[in-house]
């Protein structure tokens, strides 16, 4: 089933492994759970581009996993790339041009919407958009290699299961099948193992996700509920929030020095039943209107661009919506004013 290389086979190797920037737990965990049985026979160390989210740092310096946070770097000293939890080069922030120009052999392990750009070889190449986290694929791509799962990459494995699945929303039997395995090796109880990561919500977030629903703006497409709204930070949040009290889908977004951002989050229902895609339908097409790329999962996807206007970003989504839900029967449109 697995096609790609076994890991035990690489050996005497100076290994970079680099997750996407902003890395969150699944792509610090995906990394770590590589990087532990990597170092036994080669010389290896993980890169995070940009800036680490605060539960995946909170984590990595409780399970003291060795990063380096870089905003730019030249890889010419490394022999093998290992991509973690990401296929879109923009998605390497700062090291972008240097994995682009990297002439090494490089490996990539993702569960993200494959973008038509291929970065390596499919030999080379373990990606699955249906896998929950990358951390189920790290997992298959160790088994399959024959490598002992210890304590702490147990933990690692299991902590990425549970965020990227977001606590089991979008788990599959798999998703629990692994879990448990993990879960009884890290020996941890599943509190335990939420605490290594949970941080408290930070004033700033409460106030960001209660202003974007005061500024919604929502709309009836079909028989769904869409709504857009724009607040300066943790735009992902709002919109997760924003999905949590009622809507079908939530754009949120923000503009900054001619630099937009846009967030989507959307049901499991309105994905499952009406086999809409977030990245499929709406973000990866946003390039072609305003550059910069855009991409992710069915339920959850980003953006980041160019413009000054966050309205017409954001109507530019709502339209992309509109336009898959007006190929389906019954197509009404209306805003709640
Ligand atoms: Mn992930």
């Amino acid at each position: 089933m697995l096609l790609v290389k076994s890991l035990s086979s690489i050996k005497r190797k100076n290994i970079l492994l680099v997750t996407h920037a902003g890395a969150d737990v699944d792509a610090i965990c995906a990394a770590a759970a590589l990087l532990f049985p990597l170092r036994k026979s080669n010389k290896a160390q993980i890169f995070v581009p940009n800036h680490i989210g605060i539960p995946a740092k909170k984590l990595a310096k409780k399970l003291e996993i060795p990063f380096k946070v870089v905003k730019k770097a030249s890889l010419k000293e490394f022999d093998c790339l290992f991509l973690v939890d990401f296929n879109d080069l923009q998605m390497a922030g700062g090291l972008e041009s240097s994995i682009s120009s990297f002439k090494g052999e490089i490996f990539l392990v993702d569960h993200h919407q494959l973008t038509r750009k291929k970065i390596t070889s499919q030999k080379n190449t373990l990606a699955d958009p249906n896998a929950v986290a990358s951390c189920e694929l790290v997992f298959d791509w160790l088994k399959k290699s024959g490598i002992k799962i210890d304590k702490k990459m147990a933990t690692c494995l299991a902590a990425g299961l549970v965020t990227d699945s977001a606590y089991f929303l979008v788990a599959t039997s798999k998703t629990f099948a692994i879990m448990s395995e993990m879960l009884a090796k890290s020996g941890k109880s599943f509190s335990g193992l939420l605490s290594i990561f949970s941080v408290p919500r930070t004033f700033d977030e409460k106030i960001a996700k209660l202003k974007a629903a005061k500024r919604a703006r929502i709309f009836l497409v079909s028989g769904y509920i869409v709504v857009t709204s724009d607040v300066g930070a943790f735009e992902s949040d709002a919109a997760s929030a924003l999905v949590k009290i009622g809507a079908d889908i939530a754009f949120v977004g923000d503009t900054e020095d001619n630099k937009l951002r846009i967030s989507g989050r959307a049901s499991q229902q309105i994905v499952k039943k009406e086999n809409f895609g977030l990245a499929n339908n709406v973000f990866q097409k946003l390039p072609t209107y305003f550059g910069g790329s855009g991409g992710g999962h069915p339920g959850a996807a980003g953006f980041n661009g160019k413009g000054k206007n966050i309205n017409e970003a954001l109507q530019k989504c709502l339209a992309l919506t509109k336009q898959f839900f007006r190929k389906k029967k019954g197509f009404r449109f209306k805003e709640y004013t």
